[in-house]
């Protein structure tokens, strides 16, 4: 398989959620700003939305759509434990916290990545609209180590990544304590050390 990326970005959550399920993977990353491969071809003949991650499956087919591909991934390895099966409630419970993360934090913080994005309109999202999100997260890792329960899941891929945007957007996560520890203990697993380089996110 190939995963189309720009470490840093949100792909980088598939490519820690491809480690842990210890799949082999070609990386090919991409200039997010001309939409450009290494090789000078366009990026929108593999992905028309222009946008990472997207991942080739040995057959040619083409899946985009991070929180879809970490799915996808997992089920590649059900013993990970990365992603219960299919007709276990735990699943949607990880799939719960997955889309929130995907809805609520990855594109609530997008908007500060880009540099025509209003001064006005960043201040609110650190302000107000981060902060509550921030919070949800916080209460929920008083009941558990892990967003969806007691291991780690792709919902902490995806949510490791995201929360780790906070450091560039100059935003502090001390009133946050519990997400703090949780970045600490996440970017300790040995699938994050290799593949983690933070670098801005769009
Ligand atoms: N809906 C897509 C969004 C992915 C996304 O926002 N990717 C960003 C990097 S974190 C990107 O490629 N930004 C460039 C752009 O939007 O032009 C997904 O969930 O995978």
């Amino acid at each position: 398989m190939k995963l189309y990326q720009v470490p840093g970005t949100c792909s980088t959550a598939s490519r820690i959620v491809l480690e842990e399920a210890a799949i082999m993977i070609d990386l090919q990353d991409v200039d997010l700003r001309t939409k450009s491969l290494q090789d000078g071809t366009s990026y929108l003949a593999v992905n028309p939305k222009g946008q990472v991650p997207a991942l080739v499956l040995e057959d040619g087919q083409i899946l985009t759509e991070g929180a879809v591909i970490m799915q996808y991934v997992a089920d590649q390895a059900p013993a990970s434990g990365l992603l219960p099966p299919p007709g276990d409630f735990a699943r949607y419970r990880v799939l719960e916290w997955t889309n929130y993360i995907a809805t609520e934090l990855h594109k609530t913080f997008s908007p500060l990545n880009r540099p025509n994005t209003p001064a006005e309109y960043r201040e609110l999202i650190k302000s107000t609209l981060l902060p509550r999100v921030f919070g949800v997260i916080e209460a929920r890792l008083a009941e558990n180590a892990y967003l969806a329960g007691d291991t780690f899941t792709i919902a902490d891929a995806y949510a490791y990544v995201v929360l780790g945007w906070a450091k560039m957007a100059e935003l502090d996560l001390s009133a946050w304590p519990r997400i703090s520890a949780y970045l600490q203990r996440v970017g300790e697993r040995p699938s994050v050390q290799k593949v983690v380089r933070v670098l801005p996110a769009h």
